[in-house]
């Protein structure tokens, strides 16, 4: 169904309408100009390819805040209640009527994002329960679906030292009260996945820490988890997503080589997939693209994060990604590898501190909504015209017959290989032609 605008007894962004398609050529920046979600490009709506979300945690809680102002800049008019659960039900109003109002088909939250935490562990799912019942409601009337549901382990004071892999079992029933609860409430919205962010699984000193033992744990929970899940009902995919540092130095879900390894040492590589964020790619010394084809290649590509950091430092700015090059990069791999599934691009960005217009919001989702599109419209013009997947094959087609295609189903041992360095004799130079790809992705972005 098309997505209905859904708002509360009060408007929060009174004055912005439904967002519309308006094409290339409008300067209006409550206009889409490239996403128009029924477009079909390479045999699918645009509105598909993306199943795009919104990340309640920063568009509906982060205040603008930074460590050298916390109390932030950004107003939140729907946080002005005393009582916190009034405040959660105002929240989850003024989350609907902009998800609807932009037309995003989606969104995901942290079980702390949309109920307050109460004084003992019933108290918060029952605070959790109430909202998932409105939600539900919400999501029936706007035809907006969950893409993922999560838990915070990771603000609370009691995971300074890790959540699942904390060193002192204590925490772990705490951790289990908050994911069964946040289980039970994406199988109760029909979230597609459930996410698990490491926040704090990972350690700051050797020294003090049993790394075997703390992985171990992490495995365990997560078999817990899972199976508890399966039992409940949940149809889904669970997702880890994977970050290298931040909070703590040694974050364990490193990337998606090292979460590959990790999902296949514990047994979970049937019901976990992988999450990729573009700012953690970064900070794990990646690309993007470069992390999504790996998990891809693995066939555990779950769904995307998409932001960007900033290139000249090194932290996790969570900027709104609006980089061509990138979108189209990313795009690209997407296109030649069947796409992003049941997962989705869920926009974990927030606007920057000084953006402190109710439209702002507005503003950074479309940017990076029509650069997405763009970066999609750019890839698939670069596979269906330019020679690039012609040259790409032919890079390999040493491959594709004689001893190369023997090599490649394993029937040549290394004795037979060692005999045909002679034989064959020194291999002539195939230039790599890298700044020719570069040209032909250059040229198609226009
Ligand atoms: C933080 C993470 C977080 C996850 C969800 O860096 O990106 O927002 O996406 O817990
Ligand atoms: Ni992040
Ligand atoms: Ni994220």
């Amino acid at each position: 169904m098309p997505i209905q605008v859904t708002t509360g007894s009060r408007e929060y962004f009174p004055g912005i309408g439904k967002i519309k398609y308006e094409g290339a050529d409008s300067d209006n920046p409550l206009a889409f100009k490239y996403y128009d979600e029924n477009r079909v490009i390479a045999g699918k709506s645009m509105k598909d390819h993306f199943r795009f979300a919104i990340a309640y945690w920063h568009s509906f809680c982060g205040n603008g805040g930074d460590p050298f102002g916390p109390a932030g800049t950004i107003d939140l008019p729907w946080d002005e209640a005393s009582d916190p659960m009034q405040s959660a039900r105002d929240k989850l109003d003024a989350a609907f009527e902009f998800i609807t109002k932009l037309g995003a088909g989606f969104y995901c939250f942290h079980d702390r994002d949309i109920a307050p935490a109460g004084s003992t562990a019933a108290e918060s799912e029952k605070n959790l329960k109430t909202l998932v019942e409105l939600a539900k409601k919400k999501q029936a009337a706007s035809g907006v679906n969950l893409l993922w549901g999560t838990a915070n382990v990771f603000t609370h004071a009691r995971y300074m030292n890790g959540a699942a892999t904390n060193p002192d079992f204590h925490v772990i029933p705490q951790v289990a009260a908050q994911v069964k609860a946040a289980i039970d409430a994406t199988i109760e919205l029909g979230g597609d996945n459930y996410v698990f962010w490491g926040g704090r699984e990972g350690y700051y000193s050797l020294l003090n820490t049993d790394m075997k033992r703390e992985l171990d744990h992490l495995g365990m929970f997560l078999q817990k988890a899972r199976d508890y899940g399966r039992k409940a009902g949940f149809k889904g995919t669970f997702l880890i997503e994977p970050k290298p540092m931040e909070p703590t130095k040694h974050q364990y879900d490193f990337d998606s080589a090292t979460v590959i390894g990790f999902l296949n040492k514990y047994g979970l590589q049937d019901d976990f997939k992988i999450n990729i964020e573009n700012n953690h790619a970064t900070l794990a010394g990646h690309s993007f693209a470069h992390e999504v084809q790996t998990a891809c290649d693995a066939g555990l590509l779950g769904s995307l994060d998409v932001n960007q950091g900033d290139p000249h430092n090194g932290w996790d700015t969570d900027e709104f990604m609006h980089d061509l090059h990138e979108c189209t990069s990313l795009m690209l791999v997407l296109l030649q590898n069947g796409g992003i599934g049941k997962g989705g691009m869920n926009f974990d960005a927030k606007r920057r501190r000084s953006s402190t217009d109710a439209e702002d919001l507005f503003i950074a989702h479309i940017s990076s909504m029509d650069s997405l599109a763009r970066g999609l419209i750019i890839a698939d013009n670069v596979l269906q015209k330019s020679n690039y997947l012609k040259m790409k094959k032919e890079r390999y087609a040493s491959y594709d017959s004689g001893n190369g295609k023997a090599f490649e189903s394993g029937k040549l041992d290394l004795e037979t290989l060692a005999k045909m360095a002679d034989e064959i004799g020194e291999p002539k130079q195939i230039s790599g032609k890298q700044e020719l790809y570069e040209a032909i992705l250059n040229q198609y972005i226009r």
